[in-house]
């Protein structure tokens, strides 16, 4: 499973308040302890509150930068300000995210070649979330096409058939994951899929329970990355226990500390 950090996120307070007073100790200190928790890349996304996110992505991105050399996932709806970060990240590079819409893709497609990034698309578009499994494989099939028209790769493309909360849209969760699984036929080679884990427990009382078990379960239905919350260790742990059940990694007695030594 590749490891995508959720934690440099505006809508977090300590996040939030770094990025107005430009602290930059305390996003190096978040970047550095999910990457020694076993994150393989870092979402960053400014949050609700920045006011000037076309800078202030610049500014994590270069202070980042400063402690690592990981993958970073530009994390906006707003292609200007995905562009902006891209002019400075070094790395390579995910774009987070496209949606299915037409506008989007003609923008951010053509972006991803250039700078020669990975693309997550979602499965949204303009009239909102999709209701069923149906609505978004087609969706999907719509962002593979426009990939494929502009020769970006399906295996550089990542899938996300946005994960609603389970308190919230309860009959859609076994669709979501059938998702996961159907959006790998849509093409050959096969697109990858990620979710954002932590949508699933928003609002429920035992939130590490209800993400732990939704991702050890997507697991099964082939999900290839998640965006998630690398310092729960229990979860980290269920995610390399899933990859050792699925043959990704060779069993040993000592297999999580060996893992986490990769
Ligand atoms: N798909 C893609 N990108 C995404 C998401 C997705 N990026 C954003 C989000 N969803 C994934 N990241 C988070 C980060 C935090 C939370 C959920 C998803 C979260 N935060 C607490 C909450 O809202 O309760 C905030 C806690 C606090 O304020 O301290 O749950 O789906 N491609």
């Amino acid at each position: 499973m590749y490891i995508i950090g959720e934690l440099i996120n505006g809508m977090y307070a300590n996040i939030g308040k770094a990025i107005n007073q430009k602290d930059k100790k305390e996003i190096q200190k978040c970047a550095l302890e999910q990457i020694e928790s076993g994150a393989d890349a870092l979402d960053v996304n400014c949050g609700p509150a920045s006011k000037d996110a076309v800078n202030d992505i610049q500014w994590l991105v270069e202070t980042i930068q400063e402690v690592t050399d990981k993958p970073l996932a530009l994390d906006s709806s707003k292609p200007k300000v995905i562009e902006s970060g891209l002019k400075v990240a070094k790395n390579k590079t995910l774009i987070n995210s496209t949606t299915s819409d037409p506008e989007k893709l003609a923008i951010l497609v053509p972006l991803a070649k250039q700078y020669n990034a990975k693309l997550i698309g979602i499965t949204i578009n303009a009239k909102g979330i999709p209701q069923n499994k149906d609505q978004r494989l087609e969706m999907a099939a719509n962002i593979v096409a426009a990939c494929l028209d502009h020769g970006f790769p399906a295996e550089d493309l990542y899938l996300d058939p946005i994960v609603m909360p389970v308190n919230v849209a309860q009959a859609q969760m076994r669709d979501i994951l059938e998702s996961i699984r159907d959006f790998k036929i849509i093409s050959d080679p096969a697109p990858k899929t990620v979710v954002g884990l932590s949508n699933v427990s928003q609002g429920t009382l035992v939130r590490p329970l209800v993400n732990r078990t939704f991702l050890v379960m997507a697991a099964a239905y082939g999900l290839d990355a998640a965006i998630l919350d690398p310092k729960d260790k229990d979860l980290m742990d269920a995610a390399i226990t899933s990859d050792l059940i699925l043959n990704k990694h060779i069993y040993c007695d000592s297999f999580l500390t060996a893992y986490r030594k990769k």
